[in-house]
């Protein structure tokens, strides 16, 4: 009997640890995906800059929004939980921003080739 309670509880546990693993918690205090998506967007900025794609307009328009989602992804971290609401809100504005990025990096405005 005892060992049926603990075998039990030992499967409950492993299964507790199987999804900790699996699905990150959907109230974590941190963002990790939301970070990464902001190093990558930045890159893609700094890239877009140095190769003249994007004019040194469009590159502060692009930085102004990222810093927009940094705003707002401290102001769902103040509370010391990120919600999966607020999650997708931020994952949102990454995607608007990162089509903002794709379209400024390949109009036709471009760096002058002087400057
Ligand atoms: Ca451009």
């Amino acid at each position: 009997m005892l060992h049926r309670v603990v075998s039990a509880t030992a499967l409950a546990l492993a299964a507790l640890a199987a999804c900790a693993q699996a699905v990150p918690a959907p109230a974590a205090a941190g963002a990790p995906g939301i970070d990464q998506r902001q190093a990558a967007q930045g890159q893609r900025i700094d890239q877009g800059a140095a190769s003249g794609q994007l004019t040194r307009r469009e590159e502060l328009r692009l930085e102004r929004q990222q810093a927009h989602v940094d705003r707002a992804e401290n102001r769902a971290k103040a509370d010391g939980v990120v919600t999966g609401q607020e999650r997708k809100r931020l994952h949102a504005a990454q995607d608007a921003a990162s089509a903002d990025i794709a379209r400024q990096k390949h109009d036709r405005l471009r760096k002058p080739a002087s400057s």
